[in-house]
């Protein structure tokens, strides 16, 4: 899939080079559901329709075929199914007019929404440039994870994280360090899940047995032990860049285990989803589909989500819904265009759902990174993420910028708040995340709570509203 999607990859007015040379990408206005958005980067030739039944999709692309135009292939296995229908992928094939078809499409009345397969990437600072790993002639076998020492020991490493002072995360360690109980999706480039300091806190399937070839756990995914990689399609969601390990270091990166730096959370279950790959840390829109969607059906209560683009995409929509739903909180990345996504959104940060904390990016100085989107609206808190020091393949550590780096440590807070109070669902989690941030006066005016979040007292508040002083 890599070498295909890279040379199919549509950039309509070679628009998206300017947002990936900015390191961010430009956000849309809301559309209507059958307004496709012509401006966004997407798969050439591929479409997702919602209609209410495979009935409709097999009656619809008849009428298409009907009316002399190709063939079209669909696939009849919904990729989503919710409330207001099902999603169905449709592929134009190549050296047809895709721009005929679709409009055939559009005026089906059986068809309530359709749009192209967006390409998202990761959320980068242009002041990082990427640092791919070295080329590998397979992901590798999973280590096994050694054991962790009896006592405590000190991360050697910690003082480089200023990001954890800042968000009173020592303090609020006295109260909370985390758990394997919760279950945390880090939707991504795919984490090195062998990295000494992560193998501790990876999720593991427990109803999948590894290595056989069969899907003993019957949720279509076969030996998918610690999660799944929608980009290579397979089940070695191996981090191919960076970004993905840098994040879920910082999400619960193991604390006092000696070695190297701890995460806001010591301990957590990281659920790895790869969706984004090669050497611009992309994917589709329907890999991020499948990766929420995994994420909902196999326990995740946290997403933690440091990417974005495309245009406002319906189907992104009703599966964070579906979220939503089941009380899983989706916390996402503002942007690095350093622009107001009260005016341009940024998806899926600018998703206005329940579940949905759009995060922002400050420095060392508590001041807004100067790549950092904002947004009194839509834009609810602010979190550490310029020169943020965590874990990277091959074992190693490095620094990295972005609102990607802000995004978990929001997601950090949130795993020691649901490890000491797991019946807190996403709404009660994001009102105490928002609620307990430090007012910083030069963020008043640019974020919607005017605040950068506070772990320790993200914890109060939950003592309180809980009632257990
Ligand atoms: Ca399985
Ligand atoms: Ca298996
Ligand atoms: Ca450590």
């Amino acid at each position: 899939m890599r070498a295909t999607l890279s040379r199919r990859i549509f950039w309509p007015l070679g628009l998206a080079a300017v947002p990936l040379l900015l390191g961010g990408w430009i956000g849309f206005p809301d559309v209507h559901p059958l307004e496709l958005d012509r401006q966004a980067p997407a798969v050439f030739g591929e479409y997702f329709v919602r209609t209410e039944s495979q009935e409709n999709l097999e009656r619809i692309i008849a009428s298409v075929e009907g009316q002399g135009l190709p063939t079209l292939l669909a696939y009849r296995k919904p990729i989503l199914v919710t409330p207001r229908g099902r999603w169905y992928k449709v592929v134009v094939p190549p050296n047809e007019d895709a721009e005929r078809i679709v409009q055939r499409l559009m005026e089906n009345e059986s068809i309530s929404a359709i749009e192209p397969n967006y390409i998202y990437t990761v959320i980068r600072s242009a002041f990082d440039s990427p640092k791919p790993a070295p080329p590998r002639s397979s992901d590798p076998d999973y280590a096994v994870a050694p054991s962790l020492p009896d006592t405590p020991i000190a991360d050697p490493l910690l003082e480089r994280l200023y990001g954890l002072k800042k968000i009173s995360a020592p303090a609020a360690w006295t109260r909370s360090v985390g758990s394997k109980r919760v279950v945390v999706a880090n939707i991504d480039t795919g984490i090195d899940y062998n990295h000494p300091d992560l193998i501790q806190n990876l999720w593991s399937n427990p109803k999948e047995v590894c290595g056989d070839g069969l899907d003993n756990d019957q949720n279509g995914f076969i030996d998918d032990c610690i999660g799944w990689d929608f980009y290579g399609k397979d089940s070695r969601p191996y981090d191919d860049s960076d970004h993905g390990t840098h994040t879920a270091g910082t999400i619960a990166a193991t604390g006092f285990n000696g070695v190297g730096v701890s995460g806001v959370a010591h301990s957590a279950s990281l659920m790895n989803l790869k969706f984004l790959g090669g050497p611009a840390g992309s994917g589709t829109l329907e890999g991020a589909i499948g990766s929420i969607k995994y994420a909902i059906d196999n326990g995740a209560q946290i997403m933690s989500n440091s990417w974005g683009g495309g245009g406002f995409s319906q189907a992104l929509f009703d599966v964070i819904q579906e979220a939503e739903s089941k009380g899983v909180l989706f916390i996402a990345a503002a942007g690095n265009s350093a622009t107001s996504n009260d005016v341009r959104p940024t998806f899926p940060a600018s998703y206005r759902l329940g579940n949905v904390i759009s995060v922002a990016a400050t420095d060392q100085m508590d001041r807004l990174a100067r790549f950092s989107c904002y947004g009194k609206m839509t834009v609810h808190v602010a979190a550490p993420g310029q020169n943020i020091f965590s874990t990277i393949p091959n074992g190693g550590y490095g620094s990295l910028s972005g609102t990607s780096m802000a995004a978990p440590h929001v997601t950090g807070v949130a795993v020691l708040l649901k490890s000491s109070f797991p019946e807190l669902d996403s709404v009660v989690l994001k009102d105490i995340i928002l609620r307990s941030v430090d007012s910083i006066d030069s963020l008043s005016t640019r974020i919607q709570t005017g605040g950068r979040i506070n772990a320790e007292k993200a914890l109060r508040m939950a003592e309180e509203y809980q009632g257990k002083r």
